[in-house]
């Protein structure tokens, strides 16, 4: 009798032993949170360099990460960088991929394979939350008011809680899934980007009726919403409309959710903030706290919310096998449609530290992106100057959750180990785009002949267009201020064909 108990005491043992030993070989995957926010410029955070605005959250992660100085997007706008992250290639290789107005269709083929789609098949639970800017449903006659589809869900998403486009764009209203969230049967939403519709106040006719003034022929002064003029007219669904005050709030809580809701499960949060973007209209407890207006505290506010996501991770215990990553879809503007005091409150802050340029710009500044990754597996304290783009996410996570990349994301290079900070060889070369094209290797950057403005006045950024040839050497001159194309046409010539290989590809 005590023999057999012997017996059975070590069966299970080695049972357990056996079990335990090949569970330990099979890697955990780790979760992945892509924080990706709006507009944030090059030198907009502390470890970045800025000293008139503090952001510890981040800094923190900077400091037990990696901090990358040569990070891109593919472009100095929203929709197009977006387009390049969820599809693995360049923006300009497609017509229609520019920015988008809030009525567009969705522009992301359902055909073909997206960064969601990718980890989908890897086995995880796939969200989007935050601003979408990609287009909903087949056309832009569509019915707000029913399931709106093709969109997130359509395109690898298991879960998304979006807003269609800007947030100074119309519909101002959450989307959860395939529905308008707090749509009320009579009161249906119609939104027009060419006439006026229904018998609300207009930014234009009724400017007395304004929170915050818009910025003289920027054009975002039709239908009022909260006490801001917008882009395009709306009518109805007054229940269903967002309060600006609450956006980052109601996107915090909903990512909590779906972090809490998918803990025991490897899932891919794609965490859309629209912070610093305007129109900036941040919370309450973050109104006047940077002293530089709103778009501070909109930074302020960013910073906070990316603590928030951290904490939640520590509180669930994730934090030990989950990669953050950070960055801008394009560089930073002052002025882009409201009077907030980010131009008047600037208080010698350098939105795009020494890099020239900003939103819209062929220079540096454009697509130059503040970049950290934090978390398993992740160096630390590292400042890596590989050269690595937005449209290597897509393989680099293929790569990351051993599957494999798609040949479609034929611009996407897997560099997962580059993002992990373990290895410094990035890119040999990347493609910057704002309209015209340039071309970044090592230290040189070469700008593409264009036609467009050399100036925009409205923004006071400059767009970087000259019809000359441009050759920048940012290593010795990073604010790109010397053009050496006369001195070196042999480097021109190189860069030139390099961009030429790549357009024909
Ligand atoms: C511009 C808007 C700007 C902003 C931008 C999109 C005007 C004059 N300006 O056309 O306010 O909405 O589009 O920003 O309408 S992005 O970050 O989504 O690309
Ligand atoms: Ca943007």
């Amino acid at each position: 009798m005590m023999d057999n108990l012997r017996l059975i005491c070590l069966s299970v043992f080695l049972v357990a032993w056996t079990l335990s030993g090949a569970c330990q070989q099979m890697p955990e995957k780790p979760n992945i949170v892509l924080i990706y926010v709006d507009d944030l410029g090059y030198g907009d955070l502390g470890s970045y360099g800025a000293v008139q605005i503090t952001t510890p959250h981040l800094d923190r992660l900077a400091e037990q990460g990696v901090r990358f100085t040569n990070g891109y997007s593919t472009s100095a706008t929203c929709t197009p960088s977006r387009y390049a992250l969820m599809t693995g290639t360049y923006p300009w290789r497609r017509q229609g991929t520019g920015i988008l107005p809030g009525d567009a269709a969705l522009i992301v083929p359902q055909d073909k394979a997206t960064i969601a789609t990718v980890l989908r098949d890897a086995g995880y639970k796939t969200g989007v939350i935050g601003k979408w800017h990609l287009g909903l449903g087949e056309s832009v006659d569509k019915n707000w008011n029913s399931a709106i589809k093709p969109g997130p869900l359509e395109v690898g998403f298991d879960y998304s809680f979006i807003f269609p486009a800007t947030a100074d764009r119309v519909p101002t209203v959450f989307i959860e899934n395939h529905q308008v969230v707090g749509l009320e049967d009579d009161d249906p939403i119609h939104v027009s980007y060419t006439e006026k519709i229904g018998n609300e106040p207009t930014g234009r006719e009724n400017p007395e009726l304004l929170k915050m003034s818009s910025s003289p022929n920027h054009g975002h002064d039709n239908t009022i919403i909260n006490g801001i003029g917008r882009i395009g007219f709306m009518e109805g669904g007054q229940k269903a409309r967002w309060v600006d005050e609450e956006l980052s709030l109601t996107f915090l809580s909903k990512a909590k959710i779906f972090i809490e809701e998918n803990k025991s499960d490897p899932f891919f949060l794609f965490f859309a903030l629209t912070e610093p973007h305007v129109p900036r209209m941040p919370a309450t407890m973050f109104k006047g706290q940077s002293k530089l207006g709103y778009r501070g505290d909109a930074i302020k506010q960013m910073d906070w919310t990316v603590g928030e996501i951290i904490g939640e991770l520590e509180k669930l215990k994730l934090d030990d096998n989950t990669v953050v990553i950070f960055t801008s879809d394009n560089g930073p503007v002052l002025d882009d449609g409201y009077v907030d005091g980010a131009v008047e409150q600037l208080n010698g802050h350098k939105p795009a530290g020494a890099l020239r340029g900003g939103k819209y710009s062929i220079f540096e500044a454009g697509t130059r992106m503040p970049w950290i990754v934090w978390g398993k597996g992740v160096e630390k304290n590292k400042v890596s100057e590989a050269l690595i783009s937005q449209v290597d996410l897509l393989a680099s996570l293929a790569e990351l959750v051993d599957s494999v990349r798609p040949k479609e994301a034929r611009d996407s290079k897997a560099m997962s180990k580059v993002l992990l900070g373990t290895a410094d060889e990035g890119r040999e070369y990347v493609i910057q785009h704002a309209g015209t094209l340039a071309i970044r290797k090592g230290d040189w950057k070469y700008i593409a002949p264009s036609s467009g403005r050399a100036y925009n006045k409205l923004t006071d950024i400059e767009l970087g267009n000259l019809p000359e040839d441009q050759l920048y050497n940012l290593s010795e001159d990073p604010g790109e201020t010397r053009n050496l194309a006369n001195q070196y046409p042999e480097i021109v010539r190189e860069l030139k064909s390099l961009m030429e290989k790549e357009k024909n590809d």
